[in-house]
């Protein structure tokens, strides 16, 4: 049955809807997430971004990775935010008089001409200039769009393979929650609990401003989170290993960020070669990440990968993280997984505790029958666009074509009626957060086109 929003009839009206939302949050060299609550350049919001706009205006794809890249630091790093100097100082926080980025990240190589945050996300950047250049291959080869990308790509894999292999495996680790990009997941709960948070009147949320409090994270997620910041900033944004001086006090292996670090990986792979210039070391990087990735994060029982935690337990491997969330599920991206690990991966989305296709139609960010699961609370039980249409494109890897085409069409449907909503209510589908949230109309293009 096809839902009336998805009858050929309706899809104008909708990728119109869509890209108005993208037009008004368009800066002339960016998109920003969202114009109250979000005024600046987000890192992985900017490449999911442009996989939606590459249907409206693949040049203002390529200049919105294109700007993104031109913040990145001499060490590799992709900062989590640009920050747009026209933007009030308090319109969010914590911006750049927060961060000191051209200050104290000078000695990391942060750029002098544009202030940046000193922490990173998700690294969607490959897939999405690869996906970008696809989209009107003439036009990428005349401006040189992968050419000029592709250095940068891959000093940003450099550094995440690199500096941010904390635990010696080969994963990447992430020493914030918001560089994961699901900022207050129960995954982080007991990691965080470890963090003395910053006094509450040290310093002012701005997103209080634009936001229902009971959606938001807490004042104390939020002084534990400035506390991990500005120690990292206070020792120059250098990373070092857990356990040792000056180390960081939240270091974390998680599922989803390397997932998709893998999957760039790949990309990376195929625009090299598209270039003309090979790289066969990618791809079996790749597999061997795959390989890592399963042997140290995958938990059998569980059906699904878990964090790992690497301040827990009492050795130096860490310990993982006994809660399911969305991140876990993501794997299922990689191409190479065993097929006894996907198999269990599709069972886990359709099981009760993360109920795709029974009690909700889209993903929660967490676990349906988890102790502290919340519909509305940010990341700790709404669904979110961009982790339904990850999965959406695994379902599809894994041969699922008709649980895909469901998602499918659940995320147009609701992101149409939601208002291009932040996130759902997975139950009810009502719209949480801000509207006209910029990934959820990109995405949504996408799928649509
Ligand atoms: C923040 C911009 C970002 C997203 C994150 C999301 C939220 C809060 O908003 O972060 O203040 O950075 O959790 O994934 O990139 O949309």
């Amino acid at each position: 049955l096809v839902p009336p929003s998805l009858a050929p009839e309706a899809a104008p009206g909708l990728r119109s809807a869509a890209a108005r939302v993208l037009h008004a949050n368009w800066t002339g060299t960016s998109t920003v997430p969202s114009r109250g609550l979000y005024p600046h350049q987000w890192s992985w919001d900017s490449a999911f971004i442009a996989i939606g706009l590459r249907h409206l205006s693949p040049l203002r794809a390529q200049i919105e990775l294109e700007t993104l890249l031109a913040a990145q630091w001499d060490d590799g790093r992709v900062p989590h935010i640009v920050f747009n100097p026209d933007v009030p100082a308090g319109a969010y926080f914590p911006g750049p008089e927060f961060w000191r980025s051209s200050a104290d990240g000078r000695r990391a190589g942060a750029p002098e001409a544009v202030e940046t945050s000193g922490i990173v996300q998700p690294p969607v950047h490959a897939l999405a200039a690869l996906l970008v250049h696809q989209a009107d291959p003439g036009l990428s080869r005349a401006r040189g769009f992968l050419a000029r990308l592709r250095p940068r790509l891959a000093a940003w894999h450099r550094y995440l393979l690199e500096c941010r292999d904390l635990g010696g495996a080969g994963l990447a680790s992430v020493v914030h929650p918001w560089e994961q990009g699901m900022d207050n997941s129960p995954c982080w709960d007991v990691p965080l609990a470890r963090v003395a948070p910053a006094p509450a009147r040290s310093f002012r949320r701005a997103d209080l401003d634009h936001g229902t409090v009971s959606d938001r994270p807490t004042d104390l997620d939020y002084g534990r989170y400035v506390r991990l910041a500005l120690r990292y900033r206070d020792g120059g944004y250098t990373d070092r290993a857990p356990g040792t001086a000056g180390g960081p006090e939240f270091a974390v292996e998680d599922p989803a960020f390397n997932a998709l670090l893998i999957a760039s990986e790949r990309a990376l792979a195929e625009i090299s070669a598209e270039l003309g210039e090979p790289e066969p070391e990618r791809p079996a990087r790749a597999e061997r990440l795959t390989a890592v990735l399963v042997e140290r994060l995958w938990d059998r029982e569980a059906g699904l990968f878990l964090c790992r935690d690497l301040r827990g337990g009492t050795g130096t491997e860490g310990a993982p993280v006994p809660e399911r969330a969305v991140g876990g599920l993501l794997p299922l991206l990689l191409p190479d997984l065993p097929p006894e690990v996907a198999e269990a991966l599709v069972h886990t989305a359709r099981g009760p505790h993360f109920g795709l296709g029974g009690p909700v139609e889209l993903v929660p960010s967490y676990d349906l029958l988890g102790t502290v699961f919340d519909p509305r609370r940010y990341w700790r039980g709404p669904a979110w666009f961009n982790t339904n249409w990850l999965l959406e494109r695994g379902l599809r890897l894994y041969g699922e074509q008709g649980l895909a085409a469901g998602l499918r069409a659940a995320l147009v449907e609701t992101a149409a009626a939601s208002g291009f909503a932040e996130y759902v209510d997975p139950y009810t589908k009502e719209s949480c957060g801000t509207r006209d949230f910029s990934w959820t109309a990109a995405l949504c293009l996408d799928l649509l086109s």
